[in-house]
């Protein structure tokens, strides 16, 4: 559970930084599911004779970027299969660990729901893949305003300014929608908020909490390794999530046990409904 202490810098800062969460074992299931998809894709650009070497001896922040300079970039069906909207038995296990949902519980109480808005990203370091400020709510049906989020940043490899952590505006969720121009990634520049930037390299195990309203931004990777993150978000289930058509799953309720999702199973289900 969060500090008397810790609530109340989360709530005027609209963000928190969280060291050494979790141990960083607990990750292991979720490194196990990349390297298998990373596995595979390797061997069936093997065996279509376009990749020489396998990688097989590369590390998890370096074997897919190998795999993608050997292919010149041309290795899309890999990069979508590591991002995204993964619901895979490793993203279940960490959306569910029981640190993470102390947390929320501390904040939003018992009654908590698995967002359906969350990424895995593989952020190569080719100097350039930025996502520029914005607020989280931008992405969402504006019915979510309301919808109180515990949004959580989690780095797979140690995020530092180099491989192109995040950095946060102090106070930016106090300003209410920021108008934005192109979509949800264009905040109108002259309305960002003012305030402290505030950049945040944390190590695995840890967290960066913010909120749907906290501008933010992730900087360039110019390491030589990729930055794996997941994003990942929390609300109530009895509000709008601002993406009502997708189902986010029940972590945590005393009103309606019942509808925990005990599995990815479980939360693969309510798609088929
Ligand atoms: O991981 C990143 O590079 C960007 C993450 C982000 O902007 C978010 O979680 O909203």
């Amino acid at each position: 559970m969060l500090t008397p202490d810790q609530v109340e810098s989360y709530e005027e800062d609209g963000f928190l930084v969280i060291e050494d969460l979790f141990d960083p074992s607990e990750l292991q299931i979720l490194y196990d599911d990349f390297d298998s998809v990373v596995d595979n894709w390797a061997n069936v650009y093997y065996e279509q004779g376009r990749l020489l070497n396998l990688f097989k001896d590369d590390p998890f922040e370096y074997r897919l970027f190998s795999i993608h300079q050997a292919l010149k970039g041309n290795c899309h069906e890999l990069l979508s299969a590591v991002s995204g909207k993964r619901k895979t038995a490793g993203m279940f296990y960490v959306m569910v660990l029981p640190q993470i949902l102390n947390v929320v519980e501390s904040i939003i109480g018992s009654e908590i729901l698995v967002h359906p808005q969350f990424n895995a990203r593989a952020k190569l370091p080719d100097g350039k893949s930025v996502v520029p400020w914005h607020q989280d709510l931008g992405y969402l049906h504006k019915n979510a305003e309301n919808t109180f989020m515990v949004n959580f940043w989690l780095p797979l490899v140690d995020a530092t300014v180099e491989n192109g952590c995040l950095e946060v505006i102090r106070g930016s969720h106090n300003y209410g929608i920021v108008p934005y121009e192109n979509g949800a990634e264009d905040l109108v520049s002259e309305s960002i908020p003012n305030g402290e930037i505030v950049c945040c390299p944390i190590r695995v195990g840890s967290v960066l909490m913010i909120q749907h309203k906290t501008v933010h931004r992730s900087t360039p990777n110019f390491s030589d390794h990729i930055r794996w993150s997941l994003d990942i978000r929390y609300s109530d289930p009895r509000l709008p999530t601002g993406r009502d058509s997708v189902p986010g799953f029940v972590a945590r309720s005393v009103e309606n046990p019942e509808l925990v999702a005990k599995s990815h199973h479980d939360w693969l289900n309510l798609f088929e409904l």
